[in-house]
């Protein structure tokens, strides 16, 4: 791994002195202006559908086997963009930039005969502090809806920050009889190492579950380097049939990065070394105040450049004006409200399912949609 500039050792390293011994919101903090990615939070639920036909084609499962093997292959298939992606265009993990409230992100994937239907994308930054991102994605021609929210709780252990991601995603699939299955998604835990080389890289642990309405349960194992299978994103995915299945689990082993495949029978699961599709966005001129990139277009165009004092400026600029429509609110009593979703403090979807497999926390809270978006 490349080091980084001697000139940047000191910032760097006074940077992880104040990140040893820190619980609490990481996205908040200052760090030096190499380890800036232009990028907001708010963009990052488009990852979810990277591979728009592997999201359509859920639909097409005959079975409620097949369906959940589809929706587990659509899911690994988003890992590798997740969490590698910014290692592959910008060389290592980088802080995002921390979103506003109310900072929206819009975006589609065209329409093609193997999707059946554009897919639709609508992001809200509904808190700020702690940082909170509530998504959706909908392929409507398919019957194909993802809800969800995340938020992360940060600590620091072993040089590491390990990263506790908090908060569920629901994929829904309008069956051709008109019923409804349903996915509760869970989340990995991520570790970020290579931080003393100034090279952080992500790597999941432990295990995440997706729980269908139908009784299947997948459960996803992660290992890095030196586990299962010796090798760095490692995962092993155990798909358990509903108790009145009288049928053996299927097994996956792989990395989530590039391929996997059922042991048994040798025969491939997915494979992310093809071409992945970026989410279209409109022009920045013909984007409103509040979305992501014109909202952070001269922050992000001076961390491209290098140009740090633009980019310290404007984002102060920003952050100030937050800080005092804050004040105002708190000044006329009102309160800031979320445009294309509603706070509820239980989700009823989390707790039914999650009762299935005893999901920890037994309740979450979710941000149900408002069927508001530009797309509707
Ligand atoms: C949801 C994803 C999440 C967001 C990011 C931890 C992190 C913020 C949250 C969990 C997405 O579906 C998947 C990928 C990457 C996660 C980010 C990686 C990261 O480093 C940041 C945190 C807040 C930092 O910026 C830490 C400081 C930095 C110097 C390390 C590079």
């Amino acid at each position: 791994r490349k080091r980084k500039h001697a000139s940047q050792k000191g910032s760097w390293t006074s940077f992880l002195k104040s990140l040893a011994g820190f619980t609490g919101d990481l996205s908040a903090m200052t760090a030096p202006p190499f380890i800036l990615s232009p990028t907001s939070l708010t963009e990052f639920p488009a990852y979810w559908c990277e591979r728009p036909e592997l999201f359509a084609k859920i639909a097409d499962g005959k079975d409620e086997e097949e369906r959940t093997l589809a929706v587990l292959r659509w899911f690994i298939s988003t890992l590798k963009g997740q969490y590698t992606s910014r290692n592959e265009s910008m060389g290592s993990e980088k802080k995002p930039l921390n979103p506003v409230l109310g900072e929206l992100f819009y975006g589609y994937w065209p329409e093609t005969a193997e999707r059946g239907g554009k897919t639709t994308l609508v992001v809200e930054q509904v808190s700020h502090h702690p940082p909170i991102t509530a998504y959706r994605i909908a392929n409507e021609v398919k019957g194909v809806i993802l809800t969800g929210h995340n938020a992360q709780k940060t600590s620091f252990s072993g040089g590491s920050i390990i990263v506790k991601q908090v908060g569920h995603a629901i994929l829904t699939v309008k069956l051709p009889s008109g019923g409804i299955e349903e996915y509760l998604i869970t989340l990995p835990r991520l570790r970020i190492d290579g931080l003393w080389y100034g090279s952080p890289y992500i790597e999941l642990t432990d295990t995440s579950y997706i729980q269908s309405s139908t009784g299947w349960l997948s459960q996803i194992e992660y290992k890095g380097k030196g586990y299962f299978s010796g090798k760095s994103h490692s995962f092993k995915a155990t798909v358990l049939p509903p108790s009145h299945v009288r049928q053996s689990p299927h097994v996956i082993e792989g990395t989530w990065h590039t391929t996997s495949r059922d042991p048994r029978t040798g025969a491939n699961f997915h494979d992310v070394t093809t071409l992945k599709e970026e989410v279209t966005v409109a022009p920045i001129d013909e984007q409103n105040e509040w979305e992501s990139r014109r909202l952070w277009g001269i922050v992000a165009k001076g961390i491209r450049e290098g140009d740090f004092e633009t980019a310290a400026r404007d984002k102060s600029r920003i952050e100030n004006e937050q800080r005092q429509r804050r004040r105002d609110e708190a000044a006329a009593g009102t309160k800031w409200e979320l445009k294309h979703f509603k706070h509820i403090d239980n989700c009823p979807t989390y707790e039914r399912l999650g009762r299935l497999f005893n999901s920890n926390p037994p309740t979450e809270d979710a941000y149900v949609y408002l069927n508001n978006g530009p797309h509707n």
